[in-house]
């Protein structure tokens, strides 16, 4: 990626017609199992973006739309007992490790059958059984927290990975520095993806840091990093399956930076004013399911026609799992507290 008129984002020329994703070893039942989960990130946010326009999402609603890629290739290159700890903007990581689309949309929607029962919102919710780590607002704590998971495998005999994602603004906050510290020194299998999008709310990275890669930030702990296309699905698929390796075999943390772009606001609320249109538009050109279905089918691994008919049916299992979260009940007032607070002693008469 070079310096242009658009600055150190600038994504240089739009890619051939063909657009050349990076070599793997995946076959093509797995590519068009990536393919799946890549449509399908995209079309439970475009049915979240509805719900939020017909008011019955509640809070805020964070779109991942053109960073599929990083989700989704990053989560299919995990073991079942490794562990994630997912950002707002990682939903394709908690489809491919088994999150139901409807508990999704329950949970935007504050229903009483969402996995916090309606006390927290949107992808704030975690499953350990499931070995999902719950995000939380404060950018910057899951590294500290993800390395004291890899930190318990190690200490267990385990040979699970811990692996979590950070945004360009959050390896500003010092939470990042400690924890990228803390594993460095401890050599725990923790995997970082940190997400080079351009911006953090509406400050662009240039406003906020003086390098022009994040990977250097891993260096200053000694910390492996290696810089990839995050619009190709198979690149961030291929270096997070090489940095779990390492860092199961015992090479210590490992860190992808993965360059990509956001394509809408911070949330919905925001339209994103900020942001050059032409940078919108030739990032636009980069889109990484497109992309990857220009791959499929160039390659052979799939026609256009069987590509759509996927597609669609996506669109027809959404349907019924929009139904059943509307369906679903609002959470009953007296269980407000249930799990919150311990039950303490009944109250004297
Ligand atoms: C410690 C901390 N400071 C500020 C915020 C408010 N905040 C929430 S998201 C956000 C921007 C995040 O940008 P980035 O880390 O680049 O991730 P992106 O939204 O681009 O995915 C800010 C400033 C916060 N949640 N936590």
């Amino acid at each position: 990626m070079t310096s242009g008129p658009l600055g150190p984002l600038d994504p240089g020329p739009a890619p051939s017609t063909a657009g050349r994703l990076a070599e793997t070893a995946l076959g093509r039942e797995q590519q068009l199992e990536l393919h799946r989960w890549l449509r399908l990130n995209r079309l439970v946010e475009d049915r979240l973006t509805n719900l939020y326009r017909q008011g019955k999402v509640v809070g805020g609603l964070y779109s991942s739309r053109g960073q599929e890629a990083i989700s989704v290739g990053s989560a299919y290159a995990l073991g079942p007992h490794d562990v994630i700890g997912p950002l707002i903007r990682n939903l394709g990581a908690l489809l491919v490790r088994g999150v139901a689309p409807r508990e999704v949309f329950t949970q935007y929607m504050a229903r009483g059958t969402s996995p916090t029962g309606g006390k927290d919102c949107n992808l704030h919710f975690g499953d350990l059984g499931r070995g999902l780590v719950s995000p939380i607002s404060m950018l910057g704590a899951l590294v500290p927290v993800m390395a004291g998971v890899a930190f318990a495998a190690r200490y267990e005999k385990k040979d699970y990975v811990a692996l979590t994602y950070i945004g360009d603004g959050g390896t500003s906050t010092g939470d990042f520095h400690e924890g990228m510290n803390l594993a460095a020194v401890l050599e725990v299998p923790l995997v970082v993806i940190a997400e080079h999008n351009g911006y953090a709310y509406s400050t662009p990275t240039s406003r906020q840091m003086k390098i022009r890669d994040l990977a250097q930030r891993a260096a200053a702990y000694g910390i492996p990093a290696r810089i990839v296309d995050g619009n190709d699905v198979l690149a961030v698929y291929e270096a997070t399956r090489r940095a779990v390796a390492a860092a199961r075999g015992g090479a210590g943390p490992q860190m992808i930076e993965v360059k990509t772009f956001r394509m809408k606001g911070h949330a919905e609320h925001d339209d994103a004013g900020y942001v050059p249109r032409e940078l919108l538009e030739a990032w636009r050109a980069r889109d990484p399911i497109e992309r990857f279905e220009r791959h499929l089918t160039a390659t052979g691994l799939a026609t256009a026609a069987e590509l759509e008919a996927a597609t669609a049916e996506i669109q027809r299992a959404l349907d019924v799992e929009v139904d059943a979260a509307l369906a679903a009940p609002m959470p009953p007032p007296e269980r407000a507290a249930e799990g919150v607070y311990e039950p303490g002693p009944e109250a004297p008469r």
